[in-house]
């Protein structure tokens, strides 16, 4: 911890509850809040917090769930759990939310896509209702100290889940932390930007504010093609043409960066710090909520970018230049030593500190985790370049950057 110091110009606030570490999607579901657990330890062992006001989460209210999702899901959502999943599918209310999906011979769905089935994307597990509500209070307690003028970057690694709707969980994600967080901005900002470096489209944040000028989205992700078997990358949406609601004022106030697998550090950055740029220069937001997935590293269990931490880094920087309130939170992520390494070099870039790639495998409690032979022990180290079944080979970049300057 030494050499860590407080931002000068700036304040910082972190906001965490550990026990959303103690939940399991399932054996082999990829999304693991043990992710979340190496990120806590490496901040922790490079001395993080003493650059940073550090909050405990406390669970958000049904009442602030509701500000956006429908009061029934709400409902569901606080009450579900494995043993009472199957006496709720019956209560009338929620006989109404049986999902039109299409995944619904992959498995057996229950209402609002829940399900108890191994292979779901978003499975009922032990400890769901805390984990949800915890999230979500961290996201809404970093909004305050936000909203409030008493932080002017604020933190939540376990936050940033994009996909929930209104009355759906989708992708793994349950309650729309990110649509509640702008909620709350929009009674104090006038203009909200939102920015997502998910490897995933945020279509859940997109379709929320679609007839809303006063929020404008903007999600670079991975599009197209998944493989050779004719399905497309999850969610799908999110093509160069959809800029918010036709024929509402809420049009061209969304904006996509559509993108093929394999993209690298340079062709990334160019995208990400033209059109982001852009962005900000012709919409002014007043405030901005950073989406942070770190699928969209090289080597992610499900993503398909060849981004290098230090990259994935730079969009941090570039948005936080804009000294404007910011609201940061994680997202995807699901090569877990990868998404602690990335996570706890951007909480050291929120608070201006400049970290020593070596991680102080003295300190940290799982030091096997980042210290692996063949990738070798430090915190920035380049994760391997992979190939996939579409690569970003003669995408025209300047042609999308050109388009999307409208
Ligand atoms: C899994 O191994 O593309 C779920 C999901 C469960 C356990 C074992 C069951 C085996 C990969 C994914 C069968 C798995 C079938 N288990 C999963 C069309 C799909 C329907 C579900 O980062 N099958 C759906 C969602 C995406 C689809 C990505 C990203 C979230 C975020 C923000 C969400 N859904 C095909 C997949 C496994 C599983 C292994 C999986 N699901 C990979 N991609 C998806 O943007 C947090
Ligand atoms: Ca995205
Ligand atoms: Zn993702």
């Amino acid at each position: 911890e030494q050499g860590i110091t407080r931002p000068k110009g700036h304040k910082v606030s972190f906001h965490y509850n550990s026990r959303v570490e103690d939940m399991h999607f399932g054996k082999t579901h990829p999304m693991k809040p043990w992710r979340l657990t190496l990120t806590k330890h490496l901040v922790l062992g490079y001395g993080l917090q003493y650059a940073m006001d550090t909050y405990e989460a406390v669970a958000a209210g049904k009442d602030q769930v509701r500000a956006f999702h429908d009061p029934d899901y709400v409902d569901f959502l606080a009450e579900v759990s494995p043993e009472t999943f199957p006496a709720l599918c019956e209560v009338e209310k929620y006989k109404k939310h049986i999902a039109n999906s299409p995944y619904q011979d992959l498995v057996d769905l229950g209402p609002f896509n829940l399900s108890t089935s191994p292979g779901a994307d978003c499975p009922v597990f032990d400890g769901m209702s805390t984990y949800l509500f915890l999230y979500t209070g961290a996201t809404l307690a970093a909004t305050n100290q936000l909203v409030t003028g008493q932080s002017d970057i604020a933190l939540n690694w376990s936050g940033g889940l994009h996909h929930a709707h209104k009355s759906e969980a989708s992708g793994f994600c349950y309650i729309n932390d990110i649509v509640l967080s702008i909620l709350d901005m929009l009674r104090v900002y006038p203009r909200v930007l939102y920015i997502d470096i998910d490897v995933h489209h945020g279509d859940g944040v997109e379709e929320a504010f679609q007839r809303q000028p006063r929020v404008m989205t903007l999600s670079y992700h991975r599009y197209g093609q998944y493989d050779d078997t004719g399905h497309k990358f999850f969610p799908g949406s999110g093509d160069l043409n959809s800029t918010g609601l036709k024929g509402t004022i809420g049009e061209h106030f969304a904006l996509n960066v559509p993108i093929p697998s394999g993209i690298d550090d340079r062709q990334y950055t160019h995208l990400f710090q033209s059109i982001t740029g852009r962005a900000l220069e012709a919409y002014k937001p007043s405030a901005i909520v950073l989406q942070c997935g770190a699928d969209s590293l090289g080597g992610d269990r499900l993503g398909q970018f060849n981004l290098n931490i230090k990259a994935h880094g730079e969009c941090v920087a570039f948005v936080k230049k804009a000294r404007l309130p910011l609201l940061i939170v994680g997202g995807g992520g699901y090569t877990a030593r990868n998404v602690a390494r990335a996570w706890c070099h951007e909480t050291a870039l929120a608070s201006d500190n400049k970290l020593p790639d070596r991680i102080p495998l003295d300190i940290v409690p799982r030091p096997e985790a980042f210290s692996r032979k063949s990738h070798g022990n430090g915190l920035l180290f380049p994760p391997f370049p992979r190939t996939h079944p579409n690569d970003c080979k003669d995408v025209d970049l300047e042609l999308m950057i050109k388009k999307l300057d409208y």
